[in-house]
């Protein structure tokens, strides 16, 4: 196992402040470096009013930590921000090893989880990307011959590190990545034309989204404590009480300031959770920073520009709430929430009563304008909607009714939908 020393950096002034206590964010570096699948041998908390241009947290204390390296037998340095390149480099000089930054390791532990091709070419293309340029000359950077984090691509491989190769190979997974899309539009569009309602589970990494999937649809995805064991997009279907099919989709998990090279990648795979009938938002409630993991996803659905859609947000792990008060208190301030403990099984009766009920029972007013054409979803709508008025208009019909949100959804998918 690679030794790893990991630096934290306060920032006091306004414009770098950060949102998380510097105790939360020294927690959750060392959890992504355990999950990196490195030892941490020490933690240097760093305070700045601003980050130094040349060394990021300036040269002296590059050559402080240098000491602390040598002295504990670090063989590389984490730094849980993002560095410029030529930061990375200095720092690299002064302390005579191998520096990663945040994104580097997030890609990198991404690298090792990606299974699918799709996953895999979407890891890759954003380790090279990012890698490209920080190369200086023809490639090569000396410290990054040694292998070891920084260095691996997906399934173990090792990544390219000459520049005019990483150019071609980034347009080769341009290509393939389009492809496999392509594909898996078509997979989506007839997902989305059967009778199914689609649900998706977001929520922070490690908050429970595949242990509810399992518990929920009677499955066996991976869970795991360590960040970021799911990657590729996993469905499972699900009859409910009332005999209607719903199909889960849990997707990989998100985390405060996720790299933007990471999102740009899994853009497509992301794009699921914009397309679902509802969001469930599932979230560790046993975690002291419940309201900082809660925002963190907001953040990076807003990113998504997912907006207005249905969500239930899922307090999960009650079970390690040793305190009823503090669920009923969190409950209060999540809207639309409900507790459950996805690994106990406890209460999942009510979230699918609850989804059901959102699903089924409870109606939206919607006006549209469909084509005569469109038998079949006239029939349903006939059939599900309460009509409020119906006027025909040359080769179309102009609705306004009550229906079912998930019926609404599919007009909105078609564009008929009239924007009020
Ligand atoms: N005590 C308790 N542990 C839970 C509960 N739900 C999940 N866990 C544990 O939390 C850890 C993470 O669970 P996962 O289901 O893998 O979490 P995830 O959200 O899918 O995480 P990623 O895929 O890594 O983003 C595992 O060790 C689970 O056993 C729960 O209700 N109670
Ligand atoms: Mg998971």
């Amino acid at each position: 196992m690679e030794k790893a020393l990991l630096v934290t950096v306060e920032f006091f002034d306004k414009k770098y402040k950060d949102t998380w206590k510097l105790d939360d964010t020294n927690f959750e570096l060392k959890e992504l470096v355990r999950s990196a699948g490195l030892e941490v041998v020490d933690l240097v908390e760093c305070f700045k009013d601003k980050p130094v241009a040349g060394h990021f947290i300036g040269k002296g204390k590059a050559e402080e930590i240098s000491l602390i390296c040598k002295d504990k037998g670090a063989e590389v340095v984490i730094f849980g921000e993002d560095l410029t390149s030529s930061q990375q480099q200095n720092l690299e000089e002064s302390i005579g090893l191998k520096v990663i930054d945040r994104t580097q390791l997030i890609l990198d532990i991404f690298a090792r989880r990606a299974h699918s091709t799709e996953g895999k070419v979407q890891v890759e293309l954003a380790q090279l990307e990012y890698l490209l340029p920080r190369l200086k000359g023809k490639g090569i950077m000396l410290s990054r011959l040694g292998g070891g984090i920084g260095t691996r691509g997906p399934g173990e491989q090792k990544l390219e590190m000459d520049r005019r190769k990483i150019r071609d190979k980034i347009s080769k997974l341009k290509d393939e990545l389009k492809k496999i899309h392509g594909r898996r539009e078509e997979l989506r569009r007839k997902r989305h034309e059967g009778d199914l309602s689609i649900i998706s589970l977001v929520g922070y990494t490690n908050a429970g989204k595949s242990t509810l999937l399992n518990s929920l649809t009677d499955s066996d995805v991976l869970s795991q404590d360590r960040l970021f064991s799911t990657l590729d997009p996993t469905a499972r279907r699900l009859v409910l009480p009332n005999n209607q099919k719903v199909v889960f989709v849990d997707t990989v998990g998100f985390l405060h300031k996720l790299p933007h090279h990471l999102i740009e990648a899994f853009k497509a795979t992301l794009e699921e959770v914009a397309e679902a009938d509802i969001i469930i938002h599932v979230l560790d409630a046993s975690s002291p920073i419940v309201h900082e993991l809660s925002d963190a996803v907001h953040e990076v659905l807003e990113e998504l520009e997912v907006r207005g859609k249905t969500m239930i947000t899922v307090l999960n792990k009650i079970d390690k709430v040793g305190d009823r008060a503090v669920v009923d208190r969190l409950l209060k301030e999540f809207d639309n929430s409900i507790a459950i403990s996805a690994l106990m099984k406890e209460n999942l009766d009510e979230l699918v009563q609850r989804i059901s009920m959102i699903l089924f029972a409870s109606l939206v007013y919607v006006r549209a304008v469909i084509p005569q054409s469109e038998g079949k979803l006239l029939s349903q709508i006939y059939k599900e909607a309460s009509i409020i008025s119906r006027e025909y208009k040359g080769e179309s019909v102009c609705l306004e009714a009550d229906m079912p949100i998930r019926l609404k959804n599919l007009l909105d998918k078609k564009g008929f939908c009239d924007k009020l």
